[in-house]
């Protein structure tokens, strides 16, 4: 574009989230704004360090101690450190879940917020310069809570916000705060997160499934046999449907976000419970999902924001996107 189509009034993060918070007078405290200020530098400082971590492990640059990054810090820690600093620093947050913590976290000081993340999640493909992310989920603590386990261990029904931060060619952050979804990507030289994809809706019906068929031989015959029932020529399209499996949660769900389909993780008789983490991972992405107009149940079928985690690490089967193609895999498993 030329210089004259400049657009030069851009809604950055900052200013979408403070007009919200103008509309929602009620709740107008602006203590989640300021969250949310702070989640946004950690997304930005998490973006800046993989980029330029690769060029370390790659080219050995000043501060790495050798190219095989031995001596480095791994990418997963710094994010982790990188999270939980910028949660500390924000004065809002009293609870932390994180993927790379055993135990939760609660701060010193003042707070009326949780916030669940995996700060990289998706991190054994970062070598290979594949899209990772971050996903988190922001609860309000229980009425005169301190800041306990309990106002982790709730359904995902009371998440105030959730989304994820995908760092691939540019940094993409995907918010909903319960009204919708809204996706941002970073403008690397103004620092800032420009609202790029308002009002974002998931088409209803899109025939790609992404799942690691390497594990097909531990799954549940009905799940064998759903999977299998893709790749036939399907009756409306007489075409079968499309496999696409990065590896990468945040980013096989950022396809499945723009052009629809299908993403599983479902249990089988390796990992009983599935393992993808119901809080951290598994209800941001199906709070994402159900917002964008999409869905998300478990192996069983039942609506993942539903349950209710009995620990912070709790796994769950999942199965989330278009309602078309959720729809077909409830169908198929009525009565199993
Ligand atoms: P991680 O939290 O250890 O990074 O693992 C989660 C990742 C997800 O990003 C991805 O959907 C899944 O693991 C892929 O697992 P698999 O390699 O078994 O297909
Ligand atoms: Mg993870």
């Amino acid at each position: 574009a030329s210089d004259e189509n400049i657009q030069t009034d851009l809604v950055t993060l900052t200013r979408f989230i403070l007009e919200q918070q103008r509309s929602l007078a009620k709740q107008a405290s602006g203590e989640l704004t300021l969250l949310l200020n702070s989640l946004q530098f950690a997304f930005k400082f998490i973006a800046h360090t993989i980029r330029r971590s690769e060029l370390v492990n790659l080219i050995g640059l000043a501060g790495a101690t050798n190219a095989t990054g031995d001596d480095q810090k791994k990418l997963d820690v710094i994010g982790d450190e990188i999270f939980i600093n910028a949660m500390k620093a924000s004065k809002n947050v009293k609870v932390v879940v994180s993927e790379e913590q055993e135990d939760l976290i609660v701060f010193e000081g003042p707070g009326n917020y949780a916030v669940v993340c995996d700060p990289i999640d998706g991190s054994s493909n970062l070598d290979a310069g594949v899209s990772v992310g971050t996903i988190f989920g922001i609860y309000k603590l229980l009425p005169d809570s301190k800041g306990t386990i309990n106002d982790v261990l709730r359904s995902g029904n009371e998440m105030v916000a959730a989304g994820y931060t995908m760092y691939g060619a540019s940094a993409h952050l995907m918010l909903t705060t319960g009204n919708g979804v809204n996706g941002f990507t970073l403008d690397t030289s103004l620092g800032e997160f420009i609202l790029t994809h308002p009002n974002l809706t998931i088409p209803h019906t899109r025939p790609i499934y992404s799942i690691n068929e390497g594990n097909a031989a531990y799954w549940p015959k009905h799940i064998f046999d759903f999977v299998n029932s893709l790749k036939k020529p399907q009756p409306s399209t007489g075409k079968p449907y499309s496999a696409r499996y990065i590896g990468s949660m945040v980013a096989d769900v950022h396809r499945t976000l723009l052009y629809g389909g299908l993403f599983a993780y479902p249990a089988d008789s390796k990992s009983k419970n599935g393992k993808l983490r119901m809080l951290y991972e598994c209800f941001p992405m199906a709070m994402l999902l159900e917002q964008a107009g999409g869905m998300a149940v478990d192996d069983k079928g039942q609506r993942i924001l539903d349950m209710v985690p009995s620990a912070i690490h709790d796994k769950s089967g999942i199965w989330l996107g278009s309602t078309g193609e959720i729809e077909k895999f409830l169908d198929s498993t009525k009565g199993k």
